[in-house]
């Protein structure tokens, strides 16, 4: 990070001086976030400094595009929460394009807010549900065809599992060996992803990464404050909505957590989520409503997928700390995914 030049692009969205310099914040695994400060109108103002991951994101113009047009729907239409707006730069942008072709943008940073990477309680799984689910209810009035597809595929669980597939075929010895009762584990349940694409559900707006800590909590009251993350805002279904925060809500532990013995899928916390969500979402379809529970077993298991082939891979997509991380957290998706079988 040595080589960033953070001056040049803060000053790009504002003239103020800065007062704190930027530092790397949250736990997110796909762009780099930092926090900074200025001081502006005799007060110290605080942001949210990205690059995006232009490796995952190849069009951050769209994903931007989408973010302001979501942003605007959103006030226009009186929303209640925090809004995610992007600040623009001098010349109008919603990001700063450096010389070295890397894309940064500025959001404002929300007060005496925090994140968490697990659920404590039954009130947080109900109250963050229903803010995903209002979020969701609000974004109706704005045709999916009004967003851009930011990841193509992005949730397409027989493609995923091809490319899985592939890799097999290309990986090394030791690593196959390192995972081999989780790729049988895979093959063996793979039929959910073409079970889940033979539905054909209706094609929403959906949000694609309810992930427990894309929601801000309000540090005083508990409160759900704004859906963060929404990069990948775009046409879906919505059974990835409802799987991920099944998946990142229910688990005892956290989504890398190595001892599995930790690994359970809470079912009080699993009910929680379901009424918070459902009591936002009053106008699912039947055939939605009905296949929640294989939402849920779909996108955990297309995560364990999706970690164990970036294992195999040797890592190009998931931020990892150590070497077998992504294998770690393929284990840990498989766990939850049996604790959802039993339920
Ligand atoms: P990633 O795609 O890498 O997950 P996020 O957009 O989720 O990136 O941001 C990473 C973390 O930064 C979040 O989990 C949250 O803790 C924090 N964060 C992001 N935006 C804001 C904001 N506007 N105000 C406060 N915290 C934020
Ligand atoms: C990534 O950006 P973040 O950390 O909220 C990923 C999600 C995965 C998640 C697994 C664009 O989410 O799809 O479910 O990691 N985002 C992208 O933790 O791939
Ligand atoms: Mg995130």
């Amino acid at each position: 990070m040595s080589n960033i030049h953070f001056e040049e692009i803060i000053h790009s969205f504002f003239e103020e001086e800065i007062l704190l310099h930027p530092t790397p914040f949250g736990s997110g695994h796909i762009n780099d976030t930092f926090k900074f400060s200025i001081q502006k109108n005799q007060e110290q103002q605080d942001f949210i400094l990205q690059r995006i991951n232009q490796n995952i994101f190849h069009n951050p113009q769209e994903v931007m595009d989408n973010i302001q047009k979501v942003a605007l729907h959103l006030a226009k239409n009186n929303y209640p929460k925090k809004i995610l707006s992007p600040v623009l730069t001098h010349e109008n942008q919603s990001f700063h394009k450096t010389e070295t072709g890397e894309y940064w943008r500025v959001f404002p940073f929300f007060k005496n807010t925090f994140t968490i990477d697990k659920i404590d309680n039954e009130t947080q799984a109900f109250e963050a549900a229903k803010a995903f689910g209002e979020y969701l209810n609000f974004l109706k009035g704005l045709p999916p065809s009004a967003l851009r597809t930011t990841i193509p595929n992005f949730h397409n669980g027989v493609l995923r599992l091809k490319k899985f597939e592939n890799t097999l075929k290309t990986a090394t010895e030791t690593k196959i060996n390192l995972g081999l009762v989780e790729i049988q584990f895979i093959i063996q349940h793979a039929n959910i992803f073409e079970k889940i694409e033979s539905l054909k559900l209706p094609i929403r707006i959906t949000h694609n990464d309810t992930k427990i800590n894309n929601i801000l909590l309000d540090k005083t009251t508990q409160k759900a404050v704004a859906v963060i993350d929404l990069d990948t805002l775009m046409p879906g279904i919505i059974l990835s909505d409802f799987g991920d925060m099944v998946r990142t809500f229910t688990n005892s532990g956290e989504e890398d957590e190595a001892d599995l013995s930790k690994v359970e899928m809470r079912k009080d916390i699993y009910l929680a989520l379901e009424a918070g969500f459902l009591s936002e979402m009053k106008d699912l379809t039947k055939l939605e409503r009905d296949h929640l529970s294989d939402g849920a077993k779909w996108i955990t298991l297309m995560q364990a997928v999706r970690f164990l082939t970036d294992f195999l891979e040797g890592d190009p997509y998931y931020k990892i700390k150590y070497p077998n991380h992504n294998l770690v957290r393929a284990k840990n998706q498989i766990a939850l995914y049996k604790g959802l079988l039993l339920a």
